[in-house]
């Protein structure tokens, strides 16, 4: 009896929700910790990704991740890397719409950079478009916007809204054909840093920011100190956990014709 009491709290324990980590406004995936950061290929691929120790965006002293693709058929053939820790999560609760990152191709070959989403239990979309990013060693700023007007269905019958609010693991992937869950088999060398979390102010994530998010935006405004209403993650473009004039001011700037 002790014994199946035991084993209902470690199935109930299983079962439930990862919390402790989480996607969140501003957060960085910067790599100076050494290690992957929780980035993987699942535990077959031969060619996981690896923390490098310089020659980051910021050169000597700057760790970066780097992962390495074959080409061919096999584990590790494709670019793609995935994680299902602190990019797993509720984007529409935090707001975070866009994801932008420091990407270097180390290969002979342009890619053809794309992210995609899961949602814990089925639905998969990708990007529509694919950022470029030519072979030549050096580090480009990159940014994939999280929104209808970005993303594509890849399979599942799950809302983007829906996979959104409970993403269960985020691709980094080259892939040349269209929104995909696969990366092209290629040899190829990617380097990746700063993975952040941003959020613009897109409260309706439709790909603009405009004064139907503003409508949305208003009723969260309380002033510094007054802490963050449910549902106005996308009211805290700065990452403070308010919605203050200092948000206001960020999302006058993001403003179609603003200063
Ligand atoms: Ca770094
Ligand atoms: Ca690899
Ligand atoms: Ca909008
Ligand atoms: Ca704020």
């Amino acid at each position: 009896m002790k014994s199946s009491l035991l084993l209902a709290l470690a199935v109930c324990g299983l079962l439930m929700p990862r919390t402790a980590q989480a996607v969140a406004c501003g957060q960085v995936d910067d790599f100076e910790d050494g290690t992957t950061m929780g980035w993987t290929e699942g535990p077959i691929s031969p060619n996981q990704p690896t923390n490098v120790a310089n020659g980051g965006p910021s050169g000597v002293g700057d760790n970066y991740l780097r992962n390495f693709s074959s080409g061919g058929v096999g584990a590790g053939s494709r670019m793609v890397m995935f994680n299902t820790l602190q990019w797993a999560g509720d984007y529409l609760a935090a707001g975070v719409t866009r994801i932008e990152a420091d990407m270097a191709n180390f290969g002979a070959t342009a890619l053809s950079m794309r992210i995609a989403i899961e949602r814990n239990i089925g639905g998969r979309y990708g990007s529509t478009n694919a950022v470029a990013l030519p072979a030549d060693g050096q580090w480009h700023r990159v940014t994939f916007d999280l929104t209808s007007a970005d993303l594509s269905l890849i399979s599942g019958l799950a809302t983007l809204n829906d996979v959104l609010a409970n993403v269960g693991e985020l691709r980094i992937l080259s892939a040349t054909a269209g929104p995909t869950w696969q990366g092209d088999a290629i040899v190829a060398t990617l380097g990746v840093d700063n993975i952040t979390a941003v959020v613009v102010g897109d409260c309706d994530v439709d790909g603009d920011v405009d004064l139907d998010d503003y409508a949305d935006f208003e009723p969260c405004l309380r002033g510094p100190g007054g802490g963050l209403a449910a549902g106005c993650g996308c009211a805290d473009l700065d990452c403070d956990n308010d919605a203050d004039l200092r948000d206001f001011a960020a999302l006058q700037i993001a403003l179609p014709g603003g200063p």
